[in-house]
């Protein structure tokens, strides 16, 4: 048959030659032994053998797309990033995620949602690697392995254990906010498109003039903001495991494609020093009223990934990607994660993960690094070293240099943030459930904590618990023990 008469192009193996059956094995007889020189069998199977690269250690299960981010207002007043100037379009991709859940695990387990953008600038790939959260478990990095070991799954049993769980965060008062936060309504979002998402961390931003701000990022859903209840997560992850990956892609796919609005609080420099609480802790919101929202654009999801594995497996976040105009702040998480992410991806898919599709900036590498495994893009230099005397490239300080950072001096000390009046642990989890939450919202809080208490939660901790539970709302807490005492 000629190719023009078939159907469907022909099979090939991976280099371009036609196969000879996609279905039957070279043989020497049809009961005989299979050829070793079946190459293409060979291929077939050794291939399959290595289809995986490792989950990600935390937000293995996710889902993603592509699409674009265009600002609306103008900010150039307190940031020269060309990612927010007036009239800019960004192309981007964005992927969201739950933690502690294996790749396969349900969607609608209670749980913080990743919310991790890059945006493909003419600067560069900048990455915004947040949270549905505005805030997090703990302030140091130091601690977050610890903290991830308690709520993925026992050593001996292999099983999630709420005993640990509950360990680490009544031994670690500085979760209360976050935790408040998860049980709570927000804690299973509807789907990824009625969640808001935050940078959580505070960054420097950096105008024309050398001037500094520091800023805290605000997404909000345009779909508005929508939950399950935990008795309908729990039916909902038996018979539709992968729901939020499913509602994302059946969205676009149907054309609705959703939108976010962008809104940063913007902090001027000097306030830092001097500020109620330390602005650098991501355990606190900075209240509205302090700072109030201001608009800067509006990123909308419009193009499914072509093949998942390719765009949404391999991609690669890293909140090290900051451009010109945006740079890091004292918060030690945010300075732990800058080492974190391309250390991670190094070992996950590869030292030249940034040349795959979903990584790859959108303007030409001119960088120094050379060779390395999978590596199919030449380098842009003249030759392989700074400096040259060839062509370069030389590094453009005055014209594209990173932002001006902040000063720090003292003894070298290893503590937590004190010299603030309210840097305290468990005032902004008191006035979420005494000031955010409605009675309705109040009562299902209660109820999911009791509910996760009682499975499988030792006497001491426990009752550590219920202390925790105490300091941030003395009712709340006693309601907790009541329902868990079965009083
Ligand atoms: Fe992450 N985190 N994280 N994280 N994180 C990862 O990177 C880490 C933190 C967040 O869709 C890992 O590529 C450390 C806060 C998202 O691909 C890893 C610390 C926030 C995603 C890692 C934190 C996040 C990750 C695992 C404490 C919200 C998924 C695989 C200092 C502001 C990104 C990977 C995606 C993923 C480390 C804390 C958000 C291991 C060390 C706080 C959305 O590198």
């Amino acid at each position: 048959m000629t190719e023009s008469a078939r159907k469907v192009p022909y099979t090939t193996d991976n280099v371009g030659i036609p196969v000879e059956s996609d279905e039957h094995s070279l043989t020497v007889s049809p009961d005989g032994p299979i050829l070793l020189h079946d190459h293409y069998v060979i291929e077939k199977m050794a291939q399959f053998n290595r289809e995986r690269v490792p989950e990600r250690v935390v937000h293995a299960k996710g889902a993603g797309a592509y699409g674009f981010f265009e600002v609306t207002q103008d900010v150039t007043q307190y940031t020269k990033a060309v990612v927010f100037k007036p009239g800019t379009r960004t192309d981007m991709l964005a992927r969201f995620s739950t933690v502690a859940g294996e790749s396969g695990s349900p969607d609608t387990w209670r749980d913080p949602r990743g919310f991790a953008l890059k945006f493909y600038t003419e600067l560069g790939n900048y990455d915004m690697v947040g949270n549905n959260t505005p805030i997090f478990f703990i302030r140091d990095p130091q601690k977050f392995s610890d903290f991830i070991h308690s709520q993925k799954r026992h050593p001996a049993s292999g099983l999630r254990n709420n005993d640990m769980q509950w360990d680490f965060w009544t031994l670690s008062p500085e979760t209360a906010h976050q935790v408040t936060w998860l049980m709570g309504d927000r804690g299973i979002p509807k789907s990824y498109r009625f969640m808001n998402g935050y940078s959580s961390h505070t960054y420097l931003w950096v105008n024309e003039g050398g001037e500094r701000f520091w800023v805290r990022y605000h997404f909000k859903t345009d779909q508005g903001v929508d939950f399950f209840t935990q008795a309908e997560a729990d039916e909902l992850a038996g018979h539709d495991a992968d729901r939020h990956r499913r509602d994302l892609y059946e969205a676009i796919e149907a054309g609705d494609a959703p939108s976010w609005t962008l809104k940063v609080q913007v902090m001027p420099f000097d306030d830092a020093p001097d500020y109620r609480f330390n602005p650098f802790d991501l355990t606190k919101v900075w209240p509205h009223g302090d700072y109030p929202l201001i608009e800067v654009g509006r990123m909308t999801l419009n193009q499914n990934p072509e093949d998942y594995f390719v765009h949404i497996e391999q991609a690669a976040f890293e909140p090290s990607n900051l451009i010109p105009g945006i740079g890091p702040s004292p918060d030690k998480m945010l300075l732990g994660r800058l080492f974190s992410y391309p250390d991670t991806h190094r070992y996950r898919i590869g030292p030249n993960y940034t040349q795959l599709p979903p990584n790859r900036a959108r303007t030409e590498i001119r960088s120094y690094a050379k060779d390395g495994p999978m590596r199919y893009e030449r380098s842009n230099t003249a030759m392989p070293y700074a400096p040259n005397s060839y062509g370069g490239p030389a590094a453009d300080v005055a014209a594209y240099g990173k932002p001006a950072g902040w000063y720090s001096a003292g003894e070298m000390v290893r503590q937590a943030y004190t010299l603030h009046a309210e840097d305290d642990d468990w005032g902004q989890a008191g006035t979420l459930v005494r000031k955010v939450l409605d009675d309705a919202a109040r009562e299902r809080l209660v109820s999911n904590v009791s509910g996760h208490l009682k499975q499988g939660v030792s006497r001491p901790v426990l009752e550590r618990a219920f202390t925790y539970w105490r300091n941030i709302d003395q009712d709340v807490g006693d309601r907790i023990a009541k329902q868990v005492n079965g009083g």
